[in-house]
């Protein structure tokens, strides 16, 4: 049988050719940091550091890394059937795969649609929507509405309704009739721990936008329920309630990007749940497959399925799809992360994590250059003081520090966004704050 080269070291390898994503290119490659491999909380460098991981990679190893029973999983599905369309063909993985996502969504968010990543559940999501009001004859629907400090990853929707000014100043070509609400940070309220205090006028922003362009123009608004990428922003009581209300009144879908916080991050199966409050679409992606295989889903509710497929005339009902919806391995993947998240209790685990994880990241507060910590499930951010003219060299310090002490961290700009494995144990969440209490107080 024929073998793969093994991967060189470091040294030997040619840095040229990968033009990386979200990445300082001319930086990375003059101070590479390869990983070579990961076992459950932690990863290892080709320089053989070990590194304790506080980010679930990018938000979505939520089982730990390693993990057998998806390596198994994918090594049956991909000699067994490697590839098999689902354009007007299929095979078993997605449809099991469906119904067992449809189990632990809200109820009624039971019609699914597979995606790659969460760029495109994003953008599979906007169109449904669109493709939602068309099918009731409400064609002049067609405005998207995101939230300042939004991600909603990079293609054109997401992009558009995206409210991340980097993301969007150096493409400007954008989806036409977009528009944002006010994202929920607010400065005065500092060291706050989980859900903000209320701040009534921000869901309201939404009748403003309807006085504004006319609610028969608006298909709907999409929101991550916790802010995760620009930093974690945690949203205020109430406010997802009020959003929901002023969106069933106006006619608008509501879209909740769950992409980070789908699968157990805040110590449910999503923030639906979690919040108690009922989109009438969620993005999903990320946790799904444990990050082993790409892959995201979209979950809509049978209304918004039923209102597009059966007002459809004869023939495909949403002109919508990729090659690789419900790939066969990676849906093999999703099964075996949703049996572990199960079989582990994994969301419990989370939820039961969560105080002590307050607590510990909280302790952080007196450190230096600390000017706010918020939390929510097992994330957290703890956003430090922008130096003088050099915004997110402290944060750029403060991971490379991590970095070199065993500590893979997160920031976006000055601010640290963690996010561990929910399999993480309450001595692992006191190793992670001592490691970052040493950080903080050497970062200058
Ligand atoms: N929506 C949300 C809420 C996300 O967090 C996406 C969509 C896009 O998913 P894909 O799979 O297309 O990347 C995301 C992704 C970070 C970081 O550093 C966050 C994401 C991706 C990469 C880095 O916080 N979120
Ligand atoms: N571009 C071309 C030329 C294609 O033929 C296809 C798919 O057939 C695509 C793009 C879209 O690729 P995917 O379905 O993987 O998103």
């Amino acid at each position: 049988m024929a073998t793969l080269a093994p991967t060189p070291p470091a040294t030997d390898l040619d840095l040229d050719h990968f033009w990386m994503p979200f990445t300082n290119n001319r930086a990375f490659k003059q101070n590479p940091r390869l990983f070579a491999s990961a076992k459950d909380m932690h990863y290892t460098t080709t320089t053989g550091l070990r590194l304790l991981d506080a980010t679930a990679g990018l938000w979505c190893v939520n089982a730990g890394h390693g993990r057998q029973a998806i390596s198994t999983a994918v090594a049956e599905a991909i000699s067994t059937l490697d590839f098999a369309p689902t354009f007007q063909l299929g095979h078993p993985l997605p449809f099991q795969l469906a119904t067992e996502v449809a189990r632990i969504m809200p109820a009624g968010l039971d019609r699914i649609f597979f995606t790659n990543s969460g760029s495109e559940s994003a953008d599979t999501a906007l169109k449904m929507a669109l493709a939602y009001h068309h099918a009731r004859g409400d064609k002049g629907r067609t405005r998207l509405i995101g939230r300042q400090r939004g991600y909603h990853g990079t293609n054109f929707g997401g992009m558009s309704v995206g409210g991340i000014g980097g993301n969007r100043t150096r493409h400007m070509a954008q989806v036409w009739g977009v528009d944002h609400l006010s994202h929920t940070q607010h400065g005065a309220v500092r060291f706050n721990r989980g859900l903000q205090p209320s701040n009534g006028h921000l869901a309201h922003e939404l009748d403003d936008l309807v006085a504004l362009h006319g609610a028969e123009t608006i298909a709907a608004v999409i929101v991550e329920p916790m802010a995760g990428s620009t930093g974690v922003l945690v949203p205020p009581q109430g406010y997802l309630q009020a959003l929901r209300e002023a969106c069933t009144r106006h006619g608008i879908l509501l879209i909740f990007d769950e992409v980070i916080t789908g699968f157990g991050r805040l110590g449910a199966a999503t923030a639906a749940e979690y919040f108690g409050v009922t989109p009438d679409i969620i993005t999903l992606a990320k946790g799904l497959t444990n990050g082993s295989i790409p892959m995201g889903a979209v979950a809509a509710s049978r209304h918004v399925h039923d209102t597009v497929v059966n007002n459809s005339p004869a023939g495909i009902e949403f002109y919508h799809g990729y090659t690789y919806s419900g790939h066969p391995v990676a849906a093999a993947a999703g099964l075996a992360t949703l049996a572990l998240y199960r079989d582990e209790g994994l969301f419990a685990h989370a939820a039961a994590m969560a105080p002590v994880w307050e607590e510990a990241i909280h302790s952080l507060a007196d450190c230096p250059n600390v000017i706010d910590i918020r939390n929510l499930g097992l994330v957290a951010g703890i956003e430090l003081a922008p130096r003088e003219g050099a915004v997110g060299a402290r944060g750029a310090e403060a991971f490379q520090r991590a970095f070199d002490a065993g500590l893979l961290i997160r920031v976006t700009g000055d601010i640290i966004a963690l996010s561990p494995p929910l399999i993480v144990s309450a001595e692992q969440i006191h190793e992670i704050a001592a490691a970052l209490r040493a950080v903080l107080l050497a970062t200058a």
